[in-house]
């Protein structure tokens, strides 16, 4: 940054054109950057750091989007909108990414705010990567829930995201020796300036206690909860505006804070503690995002974080509801309630409560309001990943919840004992108390049962759903299910991550694409033009320079830019199979050491993802491939045809690098196990071409882009199915084939870990003894398909030319086309039209 002299904020005779905290024109986005240093950072430009830039910029650009909020805040006031309906989303995580440069190609001022800035002598670039982003989840899920949330102000769907303020998002990864550390993640540290918090809406929340019966007035029996606690909600908001838009949502999180504050005077010393600890007590429960495939037994704060931001929302729903003029059993005419996965699934319990007991309403018309409101999306089809909750930690939180769960439960079962009299199997299956051994809560059972509607996220997961984990559900009632492929949004996704490739496609067909993804089937004509080929490569070429510097800072690894690129970025987790491509870089490196001199494209071999901090195994794997680079990586006779990098804290902010630069997507989890994935949408975006198998939304992209732009391998579901029901044995596949013998003998015997022989025995074990994700029966297939891709990839103009059609033929994976179809299917909610 330059050293500036002192100069007081002055308004410029071109920003008096327009108004200094709205207008959209450079002189008026300087003024106001110099006028929010100046009177809110409280800095001269002389003694700003590059924070103090960051936030002058960040509150400019906010008066930008407060002035469309408060607009559809009045509309709310606004009689003639007594027909609005919300959607509510309602997830335990969002993942919003960095909001600076998102805001700014939203508002449509990005060149604007760069020119403003140059004139002043500051960096764009360099301020958007000062932004720490809100990692408050811990991958696909929540950026879904984000994606969804732009394309919903982009459509003009009014919406409200619902979630939770972590004080500690996901942690920070760094690499050390190999091996992942986490580190906490402090995003808050400098101050957030994109939220503002509303503490005159706060709800409050009961916890623990007890149940009493009792009559009312009338003579009605009741119940009251006599909680242990209660803590407040206050809501922190940040405006989402959409792509060039009117209208501005509002994802509003809950940050719990003591309902009390104390006053010295009041409390002798032993009180003032006791009042300390309180304060303290409730500030835990949205102190820390949970990382996922932790053993969920025991995690009660979990469970009341997910109970507190639920009860907060459904009450500032029906506070909503009560503005707008509506009655409490219209509930569901104003507001369609989503649950993001059972995370918010307490719901169902909370927005009967609410119902019952406090608007003292009938059981059944309380029930047919909280079927109507809301909507339950599953994310997975994993058996450990379906939430229960063990009956007594329920109850010990939740008292009046489990009993009103129990009645559900109650009338939902004499429903299923009417269909299927004296078939008390079926019935304990669809029980939402599981009663096999110790008694749990199934929260899928109790999510499906309470909603109107249940999704799966991809074809072939809505068809397991259907199938396997919801299958007697799914035989009661058959029209309830539903699917919604999974999207994400072109505008984080190509346009700001990738602006070579999103200027040279405006160029040839306009940008009514960034809201019509459709419309990039016009390149299709393109893709055998050798200028546009031309172009196109050299937009790949320097996203793949810009990534390969950001690597060797981060991680000393030096990748030539024309090697292929060759990328797996997701979650570490058993079914994704990084260790399967590990396998891959193994079996090229061996052809290699037999043949020094053998003919090889140069690859790089790039990863990134978190693994959960308790999951040995995940973290094993991280170690094998940092392990492995470093052999590859120094062999001589390999002569750097061959990269390994596993790049460190991997987020959205890195997935604005590294999607735009691959040229291969890995998309290898084992069939059946990938509900959807949107990670390999965003790559083939991108222009990357895919090796996966039939899992997921993959299937769907293949038949997109066409099956000879995609590399396909592996089993399918069927043949998974099958194979297991027979009894799968990996070791036959280890006896027959010489080369997967090598690699794991290699891993197990200690060839890339000389220190310590045993390191990577337990994941070999694992692999030979069970193989639970199936790498050594699909092993053969995938090393025949990377030769081919490998193959495919010496032939640039053939490869340009596929990456043409991936791209042209994504449009389906726009979160616009998800969005429209749950507004059509599942919502019944409208695009409100804005008179300007
Ligand atoms: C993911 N789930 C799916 N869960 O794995 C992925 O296939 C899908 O594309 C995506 O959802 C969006 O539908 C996922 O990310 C989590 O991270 C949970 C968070 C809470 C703890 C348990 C895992």
């Amino acid at each position: 940054m330059k050293k500036r002299t002192i100069r007081e904020p002055q308004i410029t005779q071109h920003a008096r054109h327009e108004h200094i905290r709205t207008g959209l024109n450079h002189e008026a986005i300087a003024q106001s950057f110099l006028d929010s240093l100046y009177f809110i950072q409280g800095r001269t430009q002389s003694l700003a750091t590059r924070n103090d830039l960051y936030m002058a910029l960040a509150y400019a650009v906010r008066d930008r989007l407060l002035s469309l909020w408060l607009m559809d805040a009045r509309a709310l006031e606004n009689d003639i909108r007594a027909d609005i309906k919300f959607v509510s989303y309602l997830s335990a995580e969002f993942l919003p990414g960095p909001h600076l440069g998102n805001n700014l190609i939203n508002l449509g001022i990005y060149e604007e705010t760069s020119k403003a800035l140059r004139g002043l002598g500051y960096d764009l670039e360099e301020l958007l990567g000062q932004e720490e982003e809100p990692g408050l989840g811990n991958g696909g899920l929540g950026r879904l829930a984000s994606c969804f949330m732009d394309s919903l102000s982009t459509l003009h769907v009014p919406a409200i995201g619902y979630g939770i303020r972590y004080e500690f998002g996901i942690f920070d990864q760094e690499i050390r020796d190999g091996w992942q550390v986490e580190i906490t993640d402090k995003w808050l540290g400098f101050g957030n300036p994109w939220e503002i918090h509303r503490p005159e809406l706060s709800q409050s929340v009961n916890l623990g206690g007890r149940t009493e019966p009792y009559y009312d007035e009338h003579g009605k029996y009741r119940v009251r909860w006599l909680p242990a606690k209660v803590v407040k909600g206050v809501p922190c908001d940040t405006p989402i505006l959409g792509y060039k838009s009117k209208i501005c949502n509002t994802l509003r999180l809950w940050k719990a804070e003591a309902i009390e504050s104390f006053d010295f005077k009041d409390f002798n010393v032993g009180d003032y503690y006791a009042a300390v600890n309180e304060k303290v007590f409730s500030e835990t429960i949205t102190k820390v995002l949970y990382p996922n495939d932790e053993p969920e037994i025991g995690k009660k704060l979990r469970l009341a974080q997910q109970y507190f931001f639920v009860s907060c929302s459904l009450k500032d729903m029906l506070r909503i509801n009560r503005l707008l003029g509506s009655r409490i059993e219209n509930l569901s005419r104003h507001f369609a309630a989503q649950l993001n996965d059972t995370h918010p699934s307490v719901a169902v319990a909370e927005l009967m409560r609410l119902l019952v007991d406090e608007h003292n309403m009938e059981w059944e018309k309380a029930w047919q309001i909280t079927h109507d409101t809301l909507g339950y999306t599953n994310h997975t089809l994993l058996p450990e990943a379906l939430e229960k909750w063990p009956l007594n930690l329920f109850r010990s939180i939740l008292p009046r919840h489990i009993e009103i769960i129990y009645e559900i439960n109650r009338r939902f079962l004499d429903e299923v004992r009417l269909r299927y009299p004296a078939n008390d199997e079926k019935a304990a299956r669809l029980s939402i108390i599981d009663e096999t051994n110790e008694k749990y809560v199934r929260m899928a059972h109790l999510a499906t049962i309470g909603s109107h509607a249940v999704n799966g996220v991809a074809e072939l997961h809505s068809e397991l759903l259907k199938r396997d984990v919801l299958r007697d559900f799914y035989e009661l009632w058959p029209a309830k299910f539903h699917n919604i492929t999974n999207g994400v949004t072109p505008r984080r996704w190509i346009l700001l991550s990738n602006p070579g490739l999103s200027s040279l496609i405006t160029e040839k067909i306009g940008e009514r694409w960034i809201k019509h993804l459709e419309d990039l089937r016009k390149l299709e004509l393109l893709a055998d033009d050798a200028h546009f080929g031309d172009k196109w490569r050299l937009v790949k070429r320097d996203n793949k320079s810009a990534l390969a510097t950001i690597i060797k800072e981060r991680t000393g690894t030096v990748i030539d830019p024309d090697s292929m690129f060759d990328i797996q970025v997701k979650r570490i987790h058993e079914y994704k199979r990084q260790h399967l491509k590990i396998f891959h870089i193994i079996t090229l490196y061996n052809r290699i050491k037999r043949d020094p001199d053998m003919e090889i494209a140069p690859r790089s071999f790039i990863f990134g993802g978190k693994a959960a901090p308790g999951y040995f195994m995940a973290k094993l794997i991280i170690k094998l491939i940092n392990c492995v680079g470093e052999v590859v990586n120094n062999d001589p006779d390999v002569r750097g045809r061959l990269k390994v990098a596993f790049l460190p804290d991997f987020n959205v902010q890195t997935g604005h690098l590294v999607y735009p630069a691959a040229d291969l997507s890995e998309q290898i989890s084992t069939a059946g196990k990938e509900a959807s994935g949107t990670g390999n949408m965003k790559f083939s975006m991108n222009g990357a071409l895919t090796i996966g198998t039939l899992d997921g939304a993959n299937i769907e992209i293949r038949q997109e882009v066409g099956a000879e732009n995609f590399f396909l391998f592996g089993l399918t579901t069927e043949e998974v199915f099958d194979m297991k029901a027979r009894g799968y044995n990996p070791r036959e596949y280890y006896e027959s084939s010489a080369s997967l013998r090598e690699v794991i003998d290699q891993i197990n015997l200690g060839y890339f870990s000389k220190e310590d022989k045993k390191l990577f025995k337990p994941l070999a074990d694992s692999l030979l003894d069970r193989d639970e994700y199936m790498l050594l029966a699909d092993y053969q297939s995938y090393i025949d398909c990377q030769d081919e891709a490998g193959k495919a990839f010496l032939d640039g103009k053939k490869w340009t030319h596929m990456s043409i059609l991936n791209v042209a033929r994504m449009g389906k994976f726009s979160s616009d086309r998800s969005i429209r179809e749950y507004c059509e299917k599942i919502w019944d909610a409208k695009q409100i039209r804005y008179d300007e």
